[in-house]
């Protein structure tokens, strides 16, 4: 599928995004993991750049910092991202601006950032973004987050026109309800909610990291060298399942 190649995962440390590192780094691949939180993998491979990703103005340098250890970044994968719940009435400017900045303004400039070396280097680059069910159907106290995984998407298909004749791919995947960090404390504390995901769900299960990981495996993989522009529901059916 995929070995020998360099991986720039952001919210590797955690959730989807450690899935994802574990499987890079199992397929003899170097993974690069922007954090705020180290990981808790220890391996040869993985090299770790504790970073805020609210911090869009540092951003630049970062790459620069990490472009002078990493002489390419063949898949960059935008993973990281923040959903604190919260009742539409109820989000103000500071939460709204900081679920932006993290879940969507960082993604955007990292991704420039990163596609400048790709384009610079002729890397035949993936670019592989963690959108979600959330950017097609909107949630109660997500408001804020919804907004910022529909305009993943959107940035996602521009993208891949701008970066196409560069040889880049550029992919979202879309989770349905995994249980993570981002998640498991409003789960845990509203069980008839995650019964209701279950059992809407076709395969009668939530959807695991790990699950996620594999798709985007595929995203970074020759075998879909033909998808560009393309969003991937992996939610085990959930979304389809209205009666
Ligand atoms: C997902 C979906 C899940 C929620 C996470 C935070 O898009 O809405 O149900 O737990 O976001």
């Amino acid at each position: 599928m995929i070995k020998d190649k360099t991986i720039l995962i952001t919210g590797g440390s955690s959730g989807i995004g450690e899935a994802a590192v574990n499987l890079f780094l199992k397929l003899n691949n170097r993974v690069i993991v922007i954090d705020k939180n180290i990981p808790k993998k220890k391996d040869k491979n993985l090299f770790f750049y504790n970073f805020d990703l609210k911090k869009i103005k540092l951003i630049k340098n970062l790459v620069n910092k990490i472009s002078l250890k990493f002489n390419k970044i063949d898949v960059l994968i935008l993973n990281a991202g923040i959903c604190p719940f919260e009742k539409f009435l109820k989000i103000n400017e500071k939460l709204f601006d900081l679920v932006t900045d993290v879940n969507q303004k960082s993604a955007f400039f990292l991704t420039q950032e990163i596609a400048k070396k790709m384009v610079k280097k002729r890397i035949k680059g993936k670019i592989i973004f963690t959108s979600s069910i959330s950017s097609l159907y909107g949630g109660e106290l997500q408001a804020h987050y919804c907004a910022t995984k529909g305009a993943i998407n959107q940035i996602m298909k521009s993208i891949c026109i701008s970066l196409g004749k560069h040889n880049i791919n550029v992919n979202a995947v879309l989770p349905g309800t995994v249980i993570t960090n981002i998640n498991k404390k409003e789960l845990s504390k509203n069980n008839s909610l995650k019964k209701y995901f279950i059992n809407r769900t076709p395969l009668k299960r939530l959807i695991t990291p790990e699950e996620i990981a594999k798709v985007m495996l595929f995203l970074a993989s020759d075998l879909s060298s033909g998808i560009s522009g393309e969003t991937i529901l992996v939610d085990g059916g959930m979304a389809i399942n209205f009666q």
